[in-house]
C-alpha cells in the first residue's frame, strides 16, 4: 500500500517549503509515485508595490530574498530603464556585474557547505549540524576532507560578502542598484580591496569547492542518473558585456531534452511565451495563463484544486528548470547531464566562471568615473528585467502610469523549479524530478531531500507573507527587528 510522506517543512534550503511524496512498492523496491510541492506563504510584494515611486522598486525588492537581493535589485533596476528608454554606462554595468558576481559566490557556497553536503556526509555532532536524521551515509576516504570545509567555508562566505560590500556599501541589500546607473564611483583602493578578496576566493573555489564537489560526485555517481525531471532548461543569460545587453557571459536560451538525443537548443528565446497558470495555486482562477506584463496577484484561499501560494511560470505552456546547470548548458560549457550530481557539478564550475570573468571586470573598470548618468521617472511606461537571480531565471515585469508603479510583477527561479500543476496538470520540474526516485526508508527519504536540495529552493523568494493592518515593525539601533 502507498504511503504518503510530507516533509513540512523541508529543512536546509532558504525559507519555507512543504514537499509531499506518495511512495509505493514499484518493480520490487520504493519508488516515489507522485510529489506535490507546496509554497506555504503568500508573498504579495506585487500588490504591495503598486501606487509606489518607481524609484522604490529596487530598495523593496530586494527585500523579497536575504539570499539573492542584488539580483532583485539588478532585476528592477534593468526594468525601469527600460521603460525609460535609458542603456547602462559601461562602469555601471560592470560594477552591477562585479557586485551580482560576489552574490553568486556567496550563494554557491553556502548552498553546496551549509544546505546540500550534509545529505553526503555527517557533520561534527553539535548545532548547527544535529539534530539531523540518521540515515546510511557512503563512508569513503574520499569524502575526508569535506567535513572541516564545512567549517572552513563559513570564511570563505564571510569573504564573498565583505567583497560585495566594498562596491555595493553593505551586503545584503546593497543600495548602489538605482536606475540611471550606480551610486558608487570605483577608486583604485577599492578595486585593489575587491581584487585581493577575489584571487583569496577564486583559490578556495578551484581548490576546495570544484575538488569537494567532484568528491561528492564520484562516491554518489549514481545520482547522476536520479532526478533529472523535464529535461527542458531555461535561462534568461546574465552578467552584461554590453551596455545594450545583448551580449552576455552566461548566454540567453533554452533546451528542449536536454541529455537525450533528441534535444534541441534554441538561442531564439521570446519573453512573450511565458505565462503563469494558477489552477493549482491559491489565486483567482480567472487569471490564469496571463503573461507578467498583463499579470494580475488576486490570492483565493482555500480553493478546491489548489495546493501552494507559488503560480506555475511555463514557457510555451510548458514546465521548464532553471539554475546553475540550465545557465552552464545553454551557454555550452556543461552538457554532461541532467540529474542531482550535474546540478552541483554544473554550479561549482559556473562558479569558476564567474569568478575569473569578475578578474577582467575589475581591469575594465574606469576608476574615478561616476556611474551614475542620471534617471528621470516617465509619466508613463512599461519593461521587463530579465537577469538570472543564482538560482535561475529571475523577471521584474514593471508598468508606469501617472508617474507611479500601475503594475509589477515577478518571476523568481524557485518558482520556475517548485511550482505546482499546471493548467493541464503537468507537474512542475521538482515535482516530476522527484518521481521515480528509489527510497530506501519512505519515514526518512533522504533521497527524495537529495532530490530537492539539488535545485536549492529559495521559497523566500518565490513568497513572502504580508500582515495587511498588522502591527509596524520597529528596526533597533542595534538591527535587530521586534
Ligand atoms: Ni531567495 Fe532567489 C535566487 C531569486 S530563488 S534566493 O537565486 O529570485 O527563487
Amino acid at each position: 500500500m502507498a504511503t504518503i510522506t510530507v516533509m513540512d517543512p523541508v529543512t536546509r534550503i532558504e525559507g519555507h517549503l512543504k514537499v509531499e511524496v506518495t511512495i509505493d512498492w514499484v518493480n520490487g523496491r520504493n519508488s516515489i509515485t507522485d510529489a506535490r510541492c507546496t509554497g506555504t506563504l503568500f508573498r504579495g510584494f506585487e500588490t504591495l508595490l503598486q501606487g509606489r515611486a518607481p524609484t522604490d522598486a529596487p530598495v523593496i525588492t530586494e527585500r523579497i530574498c536575504g539570499v539573492c537581493p542584488v539580483s532583485h535589485g539588478l532585476a528592477s533596476t534593468l526594468a525601469l530603464e527600460k521603460a525609460a528608454g535609458l542603456v547602462q554606462s559601461t562602469n555601471a554595468r560592470l560594477l552591477r556585474n562585479l557586485v551580482l558576481g560576489a552574490n553568486y559566490l556567496q550563494s554557491h557556497l553556502l548552498h553546496f557547505y551549509l544546505l546540500a553536503a550534509l545529505d553526503y556526509v555527517r557533520g561534527p555532532q553539535k548545532a548547527p549540524w544535529t539534530p539531523a536524521w540518521d540515515f546510511e551515509l557512503r563512508d569513503d576516504p574520499r569524502l575526508a576532507d569535506l567535513v572541516p570545509h564545512l567549517v572552513a567555508s563559513l570564511e570563505a562566505r564571510r569573504r564573498a560578502h565583505e567583497m560585495g560590500a566594498i562596491f555595493g556599501g553593505r551586503m545584503p541589500s546593497p543600495h548602489t542598484y538605482v536606475p540611471g546607473g550606480f551610486t558608487l564611483a570605483p577608486t583604485a583602493a577599492a578595486v585593489a580591496a575587491f581584487r585581493a578578496q577575489l584571487t583569496w576566493l577564486r583559490t578556495f573555489i578551484s581548490d576546495t569547492y570544484v575538488p569537494d564537489v567532484e568528491a561528492v560526485a564520484a562516491v554518489y555517481t549514481d545520482y547522476k542518473n536520479v532526478g533529472a525531471g523535464v529535461r527542458k532548461l531555461l535561462s534568461f543569460g546574465v552578467f552584461e558585456e554590453s551596455n545594450d545587453g545583448s551580449a552576455k557571459l552566461l548566454k540567453t536560451g533554452i533546451q528542449d531534452g536536454a541529455g537525450t538525443r533528441s534535444g534541441s537548443r534554441d538561442t531564439s528565446f521570446n519573453a512573450a511565451q511565458i505565462t503563469e497558470h494558477v489552477t493549482a495555486s491559491w489565486y483567482e482562477d480567472s487569471t490564469t495563463g496571463l503573461h507578467p506584463a498583463a499579470g494580475s496577484t488576486q490570492p483565493v484561499y482555500p480553493k478546491p484544486q489548489g495546493y501552494s501560494w507559488l503560480k506555475a511560470p511555463r514557457y510555451g505552456g510548458k514546465p521548464f528548470e532553471a539554475g546553475p546547470l540550465a545557465r552552464m548548458w545553454v551557454n555550452g560549457d556543461y552538457r554532461s547531464g541532467v540529474g542531482v550530481m550535474h546540478r552541483h557539478l554544473a554550479r561549482a564550475r559556473e562558479a569558476v566562471k564567474v569568478g575569473q570573468a569578475m578578474d577582467r571586470w575589475l581591469d575594465e573598470l574606469q576608476v574615478g568615473v561616476p556611474p551614475f548618468t542620471g534617471y528621470d521617472t516617465p509619466t508613463s511606461g512599461s519593461g521587463v528585467g530579465l537577469t538570472e537571480a543564482p538560482r535561475g531565471a529571475l523577471g521584474h515585469w514593471v508598468a508606469i502610469s501617472g508617474g507611479k508603479l500601475s503594475r509589477y510583477q515577478v518571476i523568481t527561479p524557485t518558482c520556475w523549479n517548485a511550482s505546482p500543476r499546471d493548467d493541464a496538470g503537468v507537474r512542475g520540474p521538482m515535482e516530476q524530478a522527484l518521481v521515480g526516485t528509489s527510497v530506501m526508508d519512505p519515514n526518512r527519504p533522504i533521497e527524495a531531500l537529495r532530490v530537492i536540495h539539488s535545485f536549492d529552493p529559495c521559497l523566500s523568494c518565490a513568497v513572502h507573507v504580508m500582515r495587511p493592518g498588522g502591527a509596524p515593525v520597529t528596526v533597533l539601533r542595534t538591527g535587530l527587528a521586534t
